[in-house]
Formats: C-alpha cells, structure tokens, sequence
C-alpha cells in the first residue's frame, strides 16, 4: 500500500486528491495545522472523514515537518497548502512568503535529507505569469509575477526544480490554472458570485458588490485538476506540467453565466466604479466596490495544456458552463452554510 502526504487536506484540493489516492488504494495522510474548530467540511462531503489519517502539521514549523516526513516516510508528498489568496497578500506579504516560499523549502529539504525517494508535487500556479508575455501561457512563458502571493509561489516553483537538478529528487511542479468547485472558499471570486447568485435566487435582497470586472481567467474544474497531480507522480522522469482548459472569460461573463442559470438575465449599464447589472425589472444586483481591486492586477490568464496531454494523457472534461452549474446547484442546496 502506497503512503501519501497531503497538505491543505482541508482547502478545496485536499479532498479531491485524497478521493482519488484512496480509490487508488492509498494510505492517505491529511495533514492540516490546528484550529479552534474542525470541520472537515469537504472529506465530509466527499465521504472520506473517517478514511483520511489526519495528521497535525504547520508549515511554518520546520521541527514539524521534519519529524513527520522521518516517521511517515511517505511515498508520495503533496504540498497543497498554502496562503492562496492572492488579494491577502498584499496585506500579509511577510506571512504569505514564509509559508508559500520558505515552507516548501523545508519540505524539500527533509525530503532530501530523510527520505530521497519520496516524490514531491509542488502546487504552482499561472498566477507567477501575471503580466503575461504571451498567450496562451505554456512551461516555457517567461514569469512575470504581480503579486507578492505570485512572487513567494515562484520561489517554490524554482526551488523545487533546483532539488530535482541538484539532489535527483522526483520532484515536479504543477501549473495550474485557476480552478474551482463547490469546495471553493468563500473568498474567492467564483463562489463569492455563486454562492450570492443562489441567496438572490431565494428571494435575498442583496447586491453582489465586486472589483474588476473585466479580469479573465482560464477556469476548471478541481476534480479534473487533480488528476493531473497524481498523474504528474507516476512519470518516468519528474518535470513540470501546466494545467488548464485552454478557454478565458472575463468575471463579467461568469457573473451573467451565473445568473442565467438561475433565470435572471443581466444587463450593464454605466461605466467604471458606477457600472451595474441589472434584471429585466431594473433591479440593481451587481455593482462594483472598489474595496475589491488589487494594486496590481493579472488581467488575463490562459493555458496551454499540451504537453501535459501528450506526456501524461491529461485533458480537462469538465466545461465552464457544467462548473458553473455544479457550483449554483451546491449553493442552493446548502444556501445557509455559504
Ligand atoms: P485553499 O483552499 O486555500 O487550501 C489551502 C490550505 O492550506 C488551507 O486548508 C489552509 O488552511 C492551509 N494552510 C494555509 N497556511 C498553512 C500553514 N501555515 N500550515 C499548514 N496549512 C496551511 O487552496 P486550494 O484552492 O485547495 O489550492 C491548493 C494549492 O494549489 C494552494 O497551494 C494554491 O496556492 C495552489 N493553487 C491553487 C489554484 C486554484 O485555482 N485553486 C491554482 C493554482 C495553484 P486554512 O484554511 O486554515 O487557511
Ligand atoms: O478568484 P480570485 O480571487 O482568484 P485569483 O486571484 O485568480 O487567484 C486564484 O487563482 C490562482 C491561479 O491563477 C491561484 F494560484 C490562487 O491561489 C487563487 O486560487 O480572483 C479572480 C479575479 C481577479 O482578477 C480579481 O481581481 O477576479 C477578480 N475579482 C473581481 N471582483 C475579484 C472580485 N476577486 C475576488 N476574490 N473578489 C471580488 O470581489
């Protein structure tokens, strides 16, 4: 039986990777750093709560890292946590870099001195391609970070490629583009149109309140996404891979997709701070909040999956129409716990 470490076991990746690895057959450790109140919310959903060893692990606590990878002694190690809200950290730049930059370090470094033969999934993102300097972003797009979220991730993503050159470590990087999910947290901007979208639905009177409408990004789904993370273990030689659907839309267009599969149709009017999205009865339900913007801005992602779909047979199945869908239909069931 194969041995797994996961960190982020309970973000919204943790619990589909754990699924997967579990029908695999693999021992699964969800490792997560203490809080006050568990909940475990998405290995409840998923049905794995009681199948998933969890494991207290902080990722700023070198000590820790190091007794658990010298005891668990994994096959598999993924390090999916992180401080991933690219908006925090531009108010946490300090705290996102120690964890999303100095954390992964001390994981390679323990993998290295303690167990050289654990393979190594470090989660890297198009976020490092920010300014982009071609389209579609492909492993070989020159990096251009715009934040400090961007920028810690960047760090990760070379220093895992300099263990693989230095120490042979199967050690690979993923390039995912943006993806997400019922499990998606609150923050971000997909369940933050969802989730509102649904309470509308059900008579709330609130506003959606956003930022920059206009940002486009190349979103999936995380079920197909993790796949491609345990695919990227099972290779020959360890490499880096992008993830992503090839397709972009701009969050004014996931914001209509996301109302008309409740049955409203918006409309725009006006320009800048002072546009909004109005129903057929002239009702205001979007507006936009300032308060949202980022002082730098990714204006637009999309990826180029081939080499991951020649080398490890990977290809997205979920559209953006059926992610949509699956996340308006989770909101509305669980309207209260959104
Ligand atoms: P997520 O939902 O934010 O999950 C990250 C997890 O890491 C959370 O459970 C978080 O715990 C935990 N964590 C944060 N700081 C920690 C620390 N100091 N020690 C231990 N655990 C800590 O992220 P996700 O969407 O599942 O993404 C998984 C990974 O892929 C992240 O590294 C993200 O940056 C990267 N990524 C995501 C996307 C995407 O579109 N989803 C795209 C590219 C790359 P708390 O809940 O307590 O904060
Ligand atoms: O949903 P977002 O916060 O995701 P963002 O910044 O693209 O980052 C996500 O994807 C990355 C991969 O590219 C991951 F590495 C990262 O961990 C995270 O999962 O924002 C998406 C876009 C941005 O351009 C933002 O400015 O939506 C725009 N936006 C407009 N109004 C908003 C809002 N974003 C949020 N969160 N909230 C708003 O009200």
């Amino acid at each position: 039986m194969k041995k797994a470490i996961i960190t982020g076991i309970n973000g919204q990746d943790g619990p589909f990777l754990a699924k997967l690895l579990l029908d695999k057959g693999y021992e699964v450790y969800g490792a997560d750093r203490r809080r006050a109140l568990k909940s475990n919310h998405g290995l409840k959903y998923l049905g794995i709560n009681e199948k998933v060893k969890q494991i207290e692990f902080e990722l700023t606590e070198f000590s820790n890292i190091w007794e658990t990878i010298n005891k668990i002694q994994p096959d598999e190690f993924y390090n999916l946590a992180a401080q991933s809200f690219v908006k925090t950290s531009f108010d946490q730049p300090l705290l996102t870099s120690e964890v999303n930059a100095l954390g992964p370090l001390k994981i390679l470094n323990a993998i290295h001195k303690l167990s050289p033969s654990t393979k190594y999934y470090q989660a890297s993102t198009s976020e490092m391609f920010g300014l982009v300097q071609e389209i579609p972003q492909n492993e070989k797009t020159a990096f251009y970070p715009r934040s400090p979220y961007g920028v810690s991730k960047l760090f990760a993503h070379w220093i895992t490629k300099n263990y693989r050159e230095s120490y042979n470590l199967y050690a690979c990087s993923g390039i995912l583009f943006n993806h997400e999910s019922e499990l998606r947290g609150t923050d971000f901007v997909t369940k933050k149109i969802t989730s509102t979208v649904a309470r509308i639905s059900k008579g709330s009177k609130e506003t959606l309140e956003l930022g920059n409408l206009d940002a486009k990004r190349d979103w999936g789904h995380a079920k197909d996404y993790v796949k491609g993370m345990y695919l990227m273990l099972q290779q020959e030689f360890a490499d880096d891979y992008v993830l992503s659907t090839g397709q972009t839309i701009s969050v004014r267009e996931f914001v209509e997709k996301a109302f008309q599969k409740v049955g409203i149709k918006i409309s725009w009017q006006g320009n800048g701070i002072n546009e909004f999205g109005i129903d057929s009865k002239g009702r205001k339900l979007v507006s936009v909040n300032p308060n949202f913007f980022r002082p730098s801005e990714v204006d637009v992602l999309i990826g180029d999956y081939n080499k991951a779909k020649l080398k490890l047979g990977w290809e997205p199945e979920i559209s953006i129409d059926e992610l949509v869908e699956i996340m308006i239909n989770y909101d509305i069931i669980n309207i209260n716990q959104v």
